[in-house]
């Protein structure tokens, strides 16, 4: 049986007694993998002086393992210099924030050589190959360098911006240039697909082949969206067990007669995080029969923390709260509750249960999964509503929730009320559609249309 292998710059190896990471990303992929024989590759997260070319490999029931460290030097240049301060910024429309380096782009393509290299030795002639992530866009060409003529696929977790854009990062046109050694690149939404093909033709005179082919020397790539979704079965079961966890009992109980506005993000600037403290401060301002009756509890954990740019970021976090809380708090009500720990998924899922307004609101994002979670954590007899910047991915596919500009808060101030408002009639026929969406396009649903499209991609001749 052909393998499947899965790339990505972290991997995650279930702990000895075979239990898998909780992610809903983790379970799926691992899931394919088990059904496949599979091998999962990618950066071990740790850094040494010397690390070696041959992956430390491990097996966790029908699975391998095969992980490599880098140095210091490696994890500073290709993963927080390239991948996170120039193309995360730039993919995410951030051009003020985008940081380009010589050495850190020499250091993320020297990277992925080396990742080939050691995977190449690993691949055997009928595997498939999934690469995830923006870390990784040069790896097909590096492995096709390796000789390897395997079934290559990518998805791309992030948005892909308007040519445009991307443009403006140097080395853009060698990476899109790369994409075409993959035989199927899947997006998140039409949006960031139509971009790619956009770029490819326009840039680079690749010729359009139907719908979702693009062809330029021979090399053609399948271009499609396939937008991930989440285990929805099992974040509903967290959610409903999650109403025991003793740090929910004390969040209920600590608001007493108050509703919850509740957000999780990872600490990042994509997430639109003080855009919404503001719109929150507004909707206080102009709200004040509200102050005191609503409490938003921000759970952000801190990401990324050795790159400048999000330093800044908690910098401005912090004193937006600060103003807020410090403006409208009384004695016993602190108006926005905001922690950058992790909390368990049982935990947050049961949060997400009580929250009467889930405040999803990026100012960019490939898809946003908690917008799902979210959904999928609500009672079915008294939901909350959603609310929802027109910016997340998920919102092509949610189009019952408010939808709102995650800029302008004085939208998403009025969209905050509305949601609070909001009957229960009404809250249960904007619900109901959406767990539908959410349910249809599962996390199961993303990996297997994935890779029956991956199968049936043409082997390269060449
Ligand atoms: C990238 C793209 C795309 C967060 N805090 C805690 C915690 N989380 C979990 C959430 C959710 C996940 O992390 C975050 O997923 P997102 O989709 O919101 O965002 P990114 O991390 O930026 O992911 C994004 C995604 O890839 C998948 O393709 O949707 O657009 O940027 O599952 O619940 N989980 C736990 N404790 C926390 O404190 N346990």
């Amino acid at each position: 049986m052909a393998r499947l292998i899965v790339v990505s710059n972290r991997v995650s190896i279930p702990d000895p007694s075979g239990k898998t990471a909780a992610g809903g990303l983790a379970v799926a992929l691992c899931e394919a993998l088990e059904q496949h024989k599979g091998l999962w590759f990618g950066w071990s997260g740790k850094t040494s002086s010397a690390p070696s070319l041959i992956p430390t490999m491990s097996q966790r029931g029908s699975v391998q393992y095969a992980v490599m460290d880098l140095t210091t030097n490696d994890r500073q240049e290709y993963y927080s210099g390239f991948a996170n301060r120039a193309l995360w910024p730039t993919m995410h429309y951030r051009l003020g924030l985008s940081e380009f380096s010589r050495a850190d782009y020499a250091g993320y393509l020297r990277v992925n050589r080396r990742f080939a290299q050691a995977l190449a030795n690993l691949v055997e002639p009928d595997d498939r190959i999934w690469v995830h992530d923006y870390h990784l866009l040069p790896l097909a060409s590096e492995l096709r360098a390796a000789g390897m003529r395997n079934r290559i696929g990518y998805f791309h977790h992030i948005p892909w911006p308007a040519p445009e854009v991307l443009n403006t990062l140097p080395g853009a046109s060698d990476l899109l240039l790369g994409m075409l050694d993959y035989d199927l690149i899947g997006l998140q939404t039409d949006r960031d697909a139509d971009n790619l093909k956009r770029n490819l033709i326009r840039e680079l005179g690749a010729r359009a082949e139907g719908a979702f082919a693009v062809t330029l020397n021979d090399r053609t790539s399948v271009i499609k969206d396939f937008p991930i979704g989440i285990d929805v079965d099992s974040f509903q079961r967290a959610a409903i067990r999650g109403h025991s966890q003793k740090l929910v009992r004390q969040t209920v109980a600590s608001l007493g007669s108050r509703s919850l506005v509740m957000s999780v993000d990872r600490l990042d600037y994509s997430k639109g995080i003080p855009e919404r403290m503001e719109a929150f401060e507004r909707f206080l301002m102009s709200n004040p029969d509200q102050r005191n009756r609503v409490t938003l509890l921000q759970i952000a954990p801190v990401s990324r923390a050795e790159v400048p740019e999000y330093a800044m970021l908690s910098r401005q976090v912090n004193e937006t709260i600060g103003r807020v809380n410090g403006g409208y708090g009384e004695p016993g009500w602190v108006p926005i509750h905001y922690v950058t720990n992790s909390y368990p998924r049982a935990v947050l899922a049961g949060l997400l249960r009580v929250a009467r307004v889930g405040l999803v609101t990026p100012v960019r994002d490939g898809m946003n999964l908690v917008a799902k979670e979210f959904l999928a954590a609500q009672d079915p007899e008294d939901p909350g509503v959603l609310v929802l910047s027109k910016f997340a991915g998920a919102a092509l596919q949610l189009p019952q929730a408010l939808i709102v500009n995650p800029n302008d808060k004085f939208e998403v101030a009025d969209a905050v009320r509305t949601a609070l408002n909001m009957d229960l009639a009404e809250r249960v026929a904007r619900w109901k559609p959406m767990m539908e969406t959410i349910r249809r396009y599962d996390v199961r649903w993303w990996s297997s249309e994935y890779l029956r499209e991956l199968n049936s991609a043409p082997a390269r001749a060449t």
